[in-house]
């Protein structure tokens, strides 16, 4: 008899996939004529796509995909169209180190922004506190002061550990940032039954190399799921209107509603709070160079 049953991919190798049947993992192939929920744009399975198998044990196909309630995309350099990395997340550890690799904030704000404009809860968290935090301290308050929570960690001596064990605990997670910040020794240290691969850094050039190269959902004990993704160099944006890049920056949208004109550009109007704020000191003028940066970006991307 033919039976139906529903799992959730945790991984993607080409033509496979590995999902999940209920704690049983498997690794199946999928129909070419795959059916896909209404209005899905990428269709390609990613991880955190609930889908519905066809067949029997051990012969088992992937049938359908479920909607995906939640998509965090991003636009790859040399493409055009949007890649969806994971679908299905409640919230994202976006992770920088706090001195090496160095971190970069243009990165970590472009993160940001994809998370919010996916309806993903974003986190900050810093991580090898170990190493110092005297680089960091002025944009960690920048952070705090937008409204993000901030995480201060380090896998090395469990520090904060705790803290990201309990924040994540009942969701899915998705642990993103730039390579060598140790998105995966964060989650081996919340789970050592992980094992997940561990990279050094390189002493030429201060950078990660690369060490995990494809998404991976795992199951927390108890409930949820985390993400451990490969480390990002770049993170694309596009497709996003002026009011919806605000939104992505709360701070800045916060201020805004007391700018005199609806359609304000916080960029030469006279009676515009948000730049009064930055004169005034109580927005970071880094954050405000960083909006007015990507919306330049967004501007040039769209009708390209
Ligand atoms: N000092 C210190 N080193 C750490 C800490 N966390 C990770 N590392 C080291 O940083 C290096 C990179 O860690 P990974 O977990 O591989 O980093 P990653 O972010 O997963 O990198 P990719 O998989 O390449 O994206 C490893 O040598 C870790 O041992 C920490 O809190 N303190
Ligand atoms: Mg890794
Ligand atoms: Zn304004």
């Amino acid at each position: 008899m033919t039976e139906r049953a529903v799992g959730v991919v945790t991984a993607v190798f080409g033509p496979l996939v590995r999902v999940q049947v209920g704690e049983e993992p498997m690794v199946v192939p999928f129909r070419r004529a795959l059916r896909w929920a209404e209005g899905t744009e990428d269709k390609r399975l990613v991880v955190g796509d609930h889908v519905f198998l066809d067949g029997k044990i051990p012969d088992f196909v992937v049938a359908e995909v479920g909607l995906r309630r939640t998509t965090l995309t991003r636009r790859s350099p040399g493409e055009r169209r949007a890649r969806v990395i994971a679908a299905n997340v409640d919230q994202a550890v976006v992770v920088m180190a706090a001195v090496s690799p160095e971190p970069s904030p243009r990165l970590l704000d472009r993160l940001l922004v994809a998370c919010h404009h996916a309806g993903i809860h974003p986190l900050v968290c810093f991580n090898k506190v170990d190493q110092g935090t005297a680089g960091i301290d002025t944009w960690i308050g920048d952070y705090q002061d937008a409204g993000y929570e901030i995480l201060l960690t380090s896998a090395r001596t469990a520090r904060g550990v705790g803290v990201l064990t309990r924040k994540v605990a009942g969701k899915t997670t998705l642990f993103c940032g730039p390579s060598g910040v140790g998105k995966s020794a964060l989650l081996n240290a919340i789970h050592p039954g992980y094992r997940l691969r561990e990279g050094s850094i390189s002493e030429a050039t201060g950078k990660g190399r690369h060490t995990t190269t494809t998404a991976q959902l795992l199951s927390l004990p108890g409930s949820g799921f985390v993400v451990d993704t490969p480390g990002v160099r770049e993170f694309g944006l596009w497709d996003l209107t002026h009011r919806q890049l605000q939104v992505c920056f709360p701070e800045v949208d916060r201020v805004a509603s007391e700018c005199q004109f609806d359609d304000c550009t916080h960029s030469s109007e006279a009676a515009c709070a948000v730049r009064t704020a930055v004169q005034a000191g109580t927005l970071s003028a880094r954050r405000y160079s960083s909006f007015l940066k990507l919306r330049q970006e967004v501007e040039e991307g769209l009708g390209s």
